[in-house]
């Protein structure tokens, strides 16, 4: 899995439940910061996939994910790591959109998550998302980035307050994830 972002890469060994093992950048020596520089999160994920399957001649995945602010038309979105600048600060993030948000009333928002596969040479793109609303403070230890902040529809909870497999059974990531699993799957069988 192309990241370097080790909750993500926590949630996904989780959901594949020992389908697969999946070494990180980490794992494989990688410790360049692959760049970012498309404008969409389908372009990104293909994007961080490809340097791997280039640089390591390894077939791969790759997460690009974020948050999409209805009132903020969009924003964060792809830039949702380094919202509030660099270095990369989940703090920083939440306070820069609580303080965005003081005086809004429309807290709608989603998450969403696309995975970039290449597999036997193979591109292919699996999508996810959750809708949710943006809380007016803090909420939670659990999850990362934006989870304290998050609260899905249909719960009165963030999912910074879900334990890691009632996220993950609800999540964009989780959702993208059992796409690609059904994938791999009927590939590997
Ligand atoms: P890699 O590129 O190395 O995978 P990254 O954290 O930089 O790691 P992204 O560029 O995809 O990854 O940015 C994703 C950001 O979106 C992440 O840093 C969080 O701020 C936010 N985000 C994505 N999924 C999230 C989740 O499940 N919960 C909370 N915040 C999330």
């Amino acid at each position: 899995m192309a990241t370097g972002n080790a909750h993500k890469a926590a949630e996904v060994a989780q959901l594949l439940d020992g389908i697969l093992e999946i070494q990180t950048l980490k794992d494989i020596g990688c410790t360049t910061d692959i760049p970012e520089t498309g404008n969409t999160f389908e372009a990104n994920a293909m994007q961080k996939a490809v340097y791997v399957f280039e640089n390591f001649n390894k077939d791969c995945f790759a997460d690009d994910s974020g948050l999409v602010v209805d009132a903020l038309d969009g924003a964060p979105g792809i830039y949702s790591a380094r919202f509030a600048g660099e270095p990369k600060s989940d703090a920083a993030n939440n306070e820069k959109l609580l303080q965005l948000l003081a005086n809004e009333s429309n807290r709608k928002a989603k998450f969403v998550c696309v995975i970039a596969l290449i597999f036997k040479g193979e591109k292919h793109l699996f999508e996810g998302e959750v809708q949710g609303t943006i809380r007016n403070s803090l909420s939670g230890r659990e999850g990362f980035g934006y989870d304290p902040l998050f609260q899905p529809d249909g719960y009165a909870i963030t999912f910074a307050e879900m334990d890691p497999a009632e996220k993950n059974a609800i999540s964009h990531r989780g959702r993208a994830v059992a796409k690609l699993i059904e994938f791999l799957k009927d590939e590997l069988k």
